[in-house]
């Protein structure tokens, strides 16, 4: 075997088991990346070639130590490719908020390439809202009220919810929400009517939620 035939040998498997030790990386740290792998960030459909604009501006996050966490919400508001998507809209994940080990927070099917002008997302499949952390019911408002106030209450995850008034005796008299709710914010208003559509008499409510583990109460007041 010649020493030019053995240094290409050893050559290539230097180069493909780079390529192999990058793909892992990579596609463990983009949200959903693992429908584009290395596309995400070169020009070659399969990953290969120069480093697009996206794979530019990832390539100068990333530390020296290797491919650390370089994805928030700065690479995420870029639009790498100018096409007018930025790369968390691309990826379905407008925030920025994914972090290792955490599930995508995005829908891998609507995931598009942010180095490809081509592969644009569909506006109205990109989550434009940050999902609510955690449990919350808000305090109403208006607070006194007449003749109606708004009751809004927050659910990090997809939950059964109860909503209910009680009157100052603790008897249930309206039921405002009785069903399952997608993680988010909802505002619900009561016209200060129980549930067989009757006026109720002015004087102190308790509204009550219950949604997963989480249950909540507090009173407002209905002026007359
Ligand atoms: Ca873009």
């Amino acid at each position: 075997m010649s020493k030019l035939l053995r240094v290409l040998i050893i050559l290539s498997f230097f180069v493909s088991t780079t390529i192999l030790i990058s793909r892992g990386f990579r596609s463990s740290k983009i949200p959903n990346g693992s429908k584009f792998d290395c596309a995400n960030c070169h020009v070659n459909p399969n990953g290969g070639g120069a480093r697009n604009a996206f794979g530019q501006a990832v390539e100068s996050r990333v530390s020296p130590g290797g491919f650390e966490d370089f994805w928030d919400e700065n690479l995420a508001s870029l639009d790498s490719d100018g096409d007018g998507f930025t790369n968390g809209q691309e990826l379905q994940d407008p925030s920025g908020s994914w972090r290792t080990g955490q599930s995508n927070p995005g829908d891998i099917s609507l995931v598009t390439n942010p180095g490809d002008p081509n592969s644009k997302p569909d506006p109205t499949s990109v989550e434009e809202t940050i999902l609510p952390a955690k449990y919350e019911l808000h305090n109403n408002y208006p607070n006194p009220f007449n003749p109606s106030t708004r009751i809004s209450f927050t659910i990090p995850r997809n939950e059964f919810v109860l909503l209910k008034i009680y009157n100052i005796k603790g008897q249930a008299i309206k039921t405002l929400v009785n069903g399952n709710y997608p993680a988010g914010s909802y505002q619900f208003e009561w016209n200060g009517k129980d549930d067989n559509n009757v006026d109720v008499a002015a004087g102190v409510y308790i509204y009550s939620i219950s949604a997963g583990h989480f249950n909540k109460s507090a009173r407002m007041i209905l002026l007359k």
